[in-house]
């Protein structure tokens, strides 16, 4: 057979699989392998911190230096190190190390063979990146008037709600907001928790890089920060999902994914979806909400004890719904195409509601059901890099730093097994000539999402005991997903000199404006989901700038979100090691 029809024959199995149309796969795929002249962080380095470029391995030993962009002089001069094999790309490279250099201004490094586009050393490199990543929030709001300047806007978006059959109930539904949870417009509750989780999080840890910031959305101004006025947005649609009986449904979207249209053109209605039959909620939906509302009390407070309040009680209420049924796990009921979300495990999103109420509260009951469902999730394997099915490492994680009488059993053991897990990054990173610290097998659907939780680990462990590697790790996996990668590319639209131009992202592909809307970070390489097949390709090569290519190119909030975080950690100053 020749090579044309092989790739059409596995295109169209790919295609029967549900992945993409046929013709589409004939025509894209992956580029050679050839490592770009010079990858680096496009967005910059932190002056105090480890700064290195990966370039071809033919520059080992030789001469590289970096000029001022300003007076076009050399400022710095370093030579190549050895030749690698990056495992995970393929490409044979070498270092450009310039650590030692920290004289903020902005420069180009420049090679025997190519130099990198500018960019700049300072204190606030991290500044816009971190506004850009947090402000796409904005940009994703539904039922909202949007504009993000620049034309980035739309109007009021999906204002015909409706309870779905399958939700046990009937009747129209207001729209009450939340965020578009991707390229596409549906809103599910599960990647929700995780997103709200972590942005909260990042709250909680870093609120020195969040409390002043300026988002520019219509709550500017008011008596919350625009962080938490951003977040609160998405939490008043999550709790809009629960029941009165505590439970929570699972996602609220159109029958099927719409045309590439703005928000206002998709005039499906938006239905509240159910399993179908009683108890028609979920748990791990139900559950999240517990989890991220017992956080909400937390954060709000402060600003809105109203609000707070509203948050603990609809969070006990989803707490005891998800404990009584922990076993109702969503499918796609017929007639509905949108993103599953569907998950075989609630326990750990039950552990992690627990976790957050005994962190809140201090209540004995949810001390008691933490430590119990805990015995069938051992820390041993459950503490490892979360992602939206796999939770339990926040409800260990908020365990350990919450200070609970009764907590330090727990903590020693989380804080033990947090620190293995960050050997084992850190061992990755060693050997990557990338740096970041992703190994081959975490190339899945999201696998720049899982980069930045990555971090997210890192920036735990050092929190539970300072690690000056970890640090410089979790800042790797900013570097790789800001252009020190296989293609060079800046993976958050809008922010370095080469950042992707293509997401698959409705408003970006029907607004008519040529670049796609900012601070929007790529699902990045996806080696897991079939297609692969078509062009054997090393895992991070396994990636296109296609707006079709949603399982490699799509954009989500449950991805920005670790962004959002490593953002936050390093303007916060938490990452600085020296
Ligand atoms: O569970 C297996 C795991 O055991 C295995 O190691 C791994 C590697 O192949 O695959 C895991 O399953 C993957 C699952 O995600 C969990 O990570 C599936 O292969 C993969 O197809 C699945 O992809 C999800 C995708 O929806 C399809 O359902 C992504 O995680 C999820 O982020 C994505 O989410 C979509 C929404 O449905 C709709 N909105 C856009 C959003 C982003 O693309
Ligand atoms: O656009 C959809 C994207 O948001 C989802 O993540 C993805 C996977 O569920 O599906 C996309 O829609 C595609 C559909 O699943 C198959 N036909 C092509 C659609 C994209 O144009
Ligand atoms: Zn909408």
């Amino acid at each position: 057979m020749d090579r044309r029809s092989a790739l059409k024959l596995l295109s169209i199995s790919a295609a029967s699989a549900g992945i993409i149309g046929a013709e589409r796969l004939v025509r894209h795929h992956p580029k050679a392998p050839e490592p770009p002249a010079v990858a680096l962080n496009q967005a910059g380095y932190l002056p105090q911190n480890r700064k290195i470029a990966t370039v071809p391995a033919q520059l080992a030993a030789s001469p590289f230096g970096l000029r001022d962009e300003t007076t076009g002089q050399t400022v710095f001069r370093g030579t190549v190190g050895s030749p690698v094999r990056d495992q995970c790309s393929g490409d044979r490279v070498a270092a450009a190390d310039f650590s030692p250099f920290q004289q903020p201004g902005r420069y180009r490094l420049a090679t025997a063979s190519g130099e990198s586009g500018p960019f700049v050393i300072g204190a606030d490199a991290y500044r816009e990146p971190l506004r850009l990543a947090m402000r796409a929030y904005y940009g994703q709001r539904c039922g909202c008037a949007v504009d993000l300047g620049g034309g980035y806007r739309h109007p009021a978006c999906h204002s015909d709600g409706a309870f779905h059959p399958t939700s046990g109930r009937s009747g129209v539904v207001a729209n009450h907001g939340g965020w578009h949870d991707a390229g596409d417009y549906g809103r599910y509750v599960v990647n929700s928790g995780i997103t709200v989780g972590t942005l909260l999080w990042a709250w909680e840890l870093y609120p020195q890089a969040l409390r002043g910031i300026n988002l520019g959305i219509p709550e500017s101004g008011g008596k919350l920060p625009d962080y938490l006025a951003e977040v609160r947005w998405n939490l008043e649609w999550m709790l809009s999902m629960q029941d009165a009986d505590g439970g929570v449904w699972h996602k609220q979207t159109s029958e099927k994914f719409c045309r590439f249209v703005m928000p206002q053109d998709d005039r499906m209605t938006s239905y509240i979806v159910g399993i179908g039959s009683p108890p028609y909620k979920s748990t791990c939906a139900t559950a999240d909400l517990a989890a991220v509302a017992a956080i909400a009390a937390r954060c709000y407070g402060e600003y809105d004890a109203d609000f707070a309040q509203r948050c603990l009680a609809a969070s006990r209420g989803a707490w005891a719904w998800a404990v009584a049924h922990p076993d109702v796990m969503f499918l796609n009921p017929p007639g509905i195409a949108t993103g599953p979300y569907e998950d075989r495990d609630g326990r750990d999103e039950i552990l992690w509601a627990s976790g957050e109420l005994w962190r809140t509260t201090g209540e004995p009951a949810y001390r008691d059901a933490f430590l119990s469902e805990s015995k069938a999730l051992p820390v041993a394997t459950y503490v490892w890099t979360p992602s939206w099915p796999s939770v339990a490492a926040l409800g260990y994680w908020t365990v350990a730093m919450s200070g609970r009488p009764g907590s330090d059993a727990v903590r020693d053991q989380v804080v033990a097994r947090t620190a293995q897990d960050t050997e084992f990054l850190l061992a990755r990173a060693r050997a990557s000539g990338y740096g970041q610290t992703l190994a081959p097998p975490d190339y899945i659907w999201g696998s720049n999402g899982m980069a930045a939780n990555q971090s997210l680990l890192l920036m735990v462990s050092d929190h539970f005991q300072p690690n000056a590697e970890a640090c410089e790790a979790a800042l790797n996996n900013l570097h790789y997903i800001l252009g020190r990668n296989c293609f060079g590319v800046s993976w958050v639209t809008q922010v370095g000199y080469n950042p992707f131009q293509h997401p698959h992202h409705r408003p970006s592909a029907a607004d008519g404006i040529a670049a796609p809307w900012p601070g929007l970070m790529s699902g990045g390489p996806n080696a897991s989901n079939l297609v692969d097949a078509v062009e054997p390709q090393p895992p991070m090569r396994m990636w296109v700038d296609q707006q079709y290519a949603y399982w490699m190119n799509e954009v989500a909030i449950n991805w920005n979100a670790p962004l959002v975080f490593l953002l936050a950690g390093a303007n916060a100053g938490a990452l600085s090691t020296s």
